[in-house]
């Protein structure tokens, strides 16, 4: 994504985060962007297949991305014509479609091909802090996997956390934001929309979820840990 004045924002997962100006007054509406994918649609075959890869980042997430812009747009005209009923129309789009755009902005990020950067365990501080909150690893992913698992309809499997205590939080989201706390920021998801698996999974969510384990980045999840904690 781009923040107002055309500066582009670091790789970083969190830049998404940063405070952008919308819209305020007579300053320019933000335009977001799609990013390439940092890997090859078919680079985490096995698991993610690559056909459900192309439609998932160029269809999908290439719309929350159009529905973000057209939606950021309509406000600031609802606002420039004093409707404000239609202002809140177009801010729940906004939310649902930034939602959208966030999410699957880090999704792409914490993954990577099996073996190379993807699968295996979290080490260091990483591995400290779910030992601490979770009492192990073993125990973190059968948590997360049911929250995954467990979302009615569609939404995401995410782990949190929360600097004002020091916590690591797994949490689902349903859609692409309700139920999200305050104070506390992603820093790895699974989607679990249908439109995540069932080209190559059908029904069968949960082999989905225990097959995406072999593809997460920990090395990203430990950079966003850091990027939260240091605010
Ligand atoms: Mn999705």
């Amino acid at each position: 994504m781009r923040i107002a004045g055309g500066v582009a924002a670091t790789g970083a997962v969190l830049s998404a985060l940063a405070p952008e100006a919308h819209a305020q007054g007579s300053g320019a509406v933000t335009e977001h962007v799609l990013a390439p994918l940092p890997y090859a649609y078919d680079a985490l075959e096995p698991y993610i297949d690559a056909a459900t890869m192309e439609l998932h980042h160029g269809k999908h997430h290439a719309g929350y991305v159009s529905g973000l812009n057209a939606a950021e747009a309509a406000l600031a005209k609802a606002r420039a014509d004093n409707d404000f009923a239609l202002a809140q129309y177009w801010t729940k789009r906004a939310a649902f479609n930034g939602g959208g755009h966030f999410l699957h902005s880090m999704f792409w990020k914490v993954m990577a091909p099996a073996g190379k950067g993807g699968g295996g365990e979290p080490d260091g501080a990483l591995r400290d802090v779910i030992n601490r909150d979770f009492g192990s690893f073993e125990v973190f992913k059968k948590e997360f996997s049911a929250a995954a698992a467990q979302v009615e309809g569609s939404g995401w499997g995410l782990l949190h956390y929360r600097p004002e205590d020091d916590r690591l939080i797994v949490l689902q989201a349903e859609n692409q934001h309700k139920l999200s706390p305050w104070g506390a920021w992603p820093i790895l998801g699974i989607d679990v929309w249908e439109h995540a698996y069932y080209l190559k999974y059908q029904n069968k969510r949960t082999e989905y979820i225990e097959a995406w384990w072999n593809v997460v980045n920990w090395k990203q999840v430990a950079e966003n840990l850091a990027a939260v904690k240091k605010g």
